[in-house]
């Protein structure tokens, strides 16, 4: 975490303060003598004039403070602020009434809903053929050949439908009619509006564009280090591997940047070693460097990037000898050994269950077994471990005896995000075979339902909060904006409608963290008002008001597009990216991350651009403003959570 902006707290001393107290003093006693000089009518009709001026600037006033949090109300210095408060926008209409839960299992229900659209859906809607579709012809051909060979499938109880606690899911159900569900909504969806009233052209370039701006600010500035500095024009290691230009390979080849993708390909080619004396965090690696690289090699057939994935790969498994098996989280990928932060023996949760995309893949397309059991190994233990919360995980684990500590904090923001996206993830890339990762995703979604999430007032917007020792706190991180996206594509697969009508309620608070900021930019965290009589839903700390250019709603705005293609979530990006533009954006080259997202004129550039900005944000941007659901189809690739796509295995059945 980073310490709060220094010019957030600025305190004034005035010199003379006596003599300015007595002088307020004495106005005020010379003023209660003029007022007691005044005759009965006279003060009347004063007393009249004061009440119709304050009747005729209530809604003005009301409407400032409604833009400011109670704590920011006392400070003079917020008074200038310009005051933001867009109505919440109403839900979207249901196209038809639809049952109000969908975990009573009710098989008919959800057989029969489906085909009672399709007549009338399947006259509207054009089936896009995948034409555009980029990446080598040889893609498919090679994942048949291949196929999952050495990646063990565990053996399916019940063919297609699985249950958790009455939540059905029909996995055979599979993603055609997920798509006749789908099209019901876009036919209610299908009209341009605002700001995408645009061609998908021009929208696709500006996400280039910015791209391209991003680019030649780390190419000036940064090139083969691991992140830009674009406000001092230099560069900042982390790693010492060329985060930045790894991160962004797949992105290049995404928006056919093929120029800048060449000469990225060049440094991989020539200057990448990592034979390297240096410290590693396993689980950022494994998602940006390991699954950057696996991912350019099924997007462009070219063996390179494969041969760097093998190296970086099996530098990565000392981290696995530890006496639980539970990953350390550091390796040193040149002298081959692993250890624990030098405060702890603990590990994140979050980071040892979200590897298991990359190391699964390596598996299959080494057939070397050794990455796959790795990570199946730590699966299985946290699947069995006491100290769960209906399905919910604590953030720590040790790596001595393989436990949760720290037990009894529930969020799903740091420390425990993804571990609920890769439980999905897992289950969608294997083919949809591994009974146990649904279960205790469909498990943890239920368990988010009961105890994290909650409506804040005054708007009803739905939120997911943190719950410690049982008390909720309504604390949301913007790390949580990737729960909608994970839900639509979980509903898109198979799973319980009602996941999807609760990602499309998490999506609009996303995107209200966004739009009821100053300056169109959400911050780090936010808390949610939930008494009643609150004048707004949404507070900031202090301490919470940067914005990283991170990427979850953007990630889950184009989830949500490609499912539903209702308008408004590109219509949401777009505003997003035009105040990527205006508030962070470097003119010498380059974005950087801000420290304070409530104030326009003094945003205080935190002179960083991080490697996901170009890895993750702009890839999603581009992706939402595509129509052609063949770029990176979601029925044939799987992203990692650093947006990275790895294919979803070929069923060999
Ligand atoms: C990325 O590295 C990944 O998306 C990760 O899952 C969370 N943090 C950043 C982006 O916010």
């Amino acid at each position: 975490m980073h310490p709060p902006s220094r010019q957030d707290y600025i305190s004034i001393s005035l010199a003379g303060q006596g003599t300015y107290n007595n002088g307020k003093q004495w106005r005020r006693q010379s003023c209660w003598r003029k007022w007691k000089r005044l005759s009965r009518l006279q003060r009347s009709l004063i007393l009249l004039f004061l009440f119709m001026c304050g009747i005729a600037s209530y809604p003005a006033v009301t409407e400032h403070l409604r833009g400011l949090t109670d704590g920011e109300r006392s400070t003079e210095s917020n008074s200038v602020l310009r005051p933001v408060f867009p109505q919440v926008l109403p839900e979207p209409i249901s196209p038809r009434p639809e049952p109000s839960s969908q975990l009573i299992p009710d098989t008919e229900h959800a057989d029969v809903s489906p085909r009672l659209i399709e007549k009338y859906s399947a006259t509207v809607i054009i089936k896009k053929k995948l034409s555009n579709k980029r990446g080598p012809p040889i893609l498919q051909h090679r994942l048949q050949k291949k196929g999952n060979g050495t990646v063990a499938v565990e053996e399916q109880k019940e063919e297609g439908v699985v249950s958790w606690r009455g939540a059905v899911v029909d996995a055979d159900r599979d993603t055609e009619e997920a798509k006749e569900e789908e099209s019901k909504d876009h036919l209610l969806a299908n009209h341009k509006s605002g700001s995408s009233n645009q061609s998908e052209a021009s929208l696709l370039e500006a996400v280039k564009d910015a791209f391209r701006h991003a680019w030649q600010g780390y190419k000036d500035f940064a090139w083969g280090h691991d992140e830009l500095r674009p406000l001092s024009k230099s560069y900042s290691e982390w790693f010492g591997l060329g985060l930045t230009l790894i991160d962004a390979l797949d992105t290049m080849w995404i928006l056919g940047l093929k120029e800048e993708f060449e000469e990225a390909r060049t440094w991989v080619a020539t200057e990448l070693t990592f034979n390297k004396n240096v410290d590693v965090n396993l689980f950022e690696s494994t998602i940006r460097i390991l699954g950057g690289l696996l991912s350019t090699y099924h997007l462009t057939g070219d063996t390179m990037f494969l041969d760097k994935a093998k190296d970086i790969g099996s530098r990565l498994m000392p981290a696995f000898n530890t006496p639980s098996k539970i990953p350390y989280s550091d390796v040193n990928i040149g002298k081959g050994t692993a250890h624990p932060p030098r405060w702890t023996s603990d590990s994140t949760v979050a980071e040892v269950t979200s590897i298991q995309l990359e190391f699964r893949e390596l598996s299959r397309l080494t057939q070397d077994p050794q990455y796959q059991d790795a990570v199946a190994e730590v699966m299985k233990q946290v699947h069995q471990l006491d100290g769960k919360l209906d399905g919910l995980v604590p953030m720590f684990i040790n790596t001595n005896n393989g436990q949760f500590t720290h037990q009894g904090i529930f969020t799903l923001g740091a420390r425990a995000d993804s571990y609920y996206e890769y439980l999905l993830k897992q289950w969608i890339q294997g083919g949809k075979k591994e009974d146990q990762l649904l279960q205790d995703y469909v498990q943890a979604i239920e368990g988010v339902k009961k105890n994290l999430l909650q409506k804040s007032s005054p708007n009803g917007l739905t939120f997911v909060g943190e719950l410690s020792h049982g008390q909720f706190s309504p604390k949301m991180d913007h790390l949580v904006c990737f729960l909608p996206g994970t839900l639509a594509l979980g509903a898109h697969h198979g799973l319980p409608a009602d996941h999807m009508d609760l990602a499309k309620q998490l999506m609009e608070t996303c995107y209200q963290m966004y739009t009821q900021m100053e300056t169109g930019l959400s911050p780090e965290i936010v808390h949610f008002n939930m008494h009643e009589g609150s004048i707004r839903d949404i507070d900031v700390k202090l301490a919470d008001r940067h914005n990283l250019l991170r990427p979850e709603t953007v990630e889950s705005l184009f989830y949500l597009y490609r499912f539903t293609k209702d308008h408004k979530y590109q219509d949401w990006g777009w505003n997003i990216l035009q105040n990527f533009n205006k508030y962070t954006k470097v003119s010498s080259g380059g974005y950087t991350s801000i420290n304070n997202v409530r104030d326009p004129d003094y945003t205080s550039p935190r002179d960083k651009m991080e490697s996901f900005f170009l890895g993750e944000t702009l890839k999603y941007l581009y992706l939402l403003f595509s129509d052609d659901p063949g770029l990176i189809s979601l029925d044939e690739y799987v992203f990692n959570t650093e947006a990275h796509p790895l294919p979803i295995w070929p069923s060999t059945a």
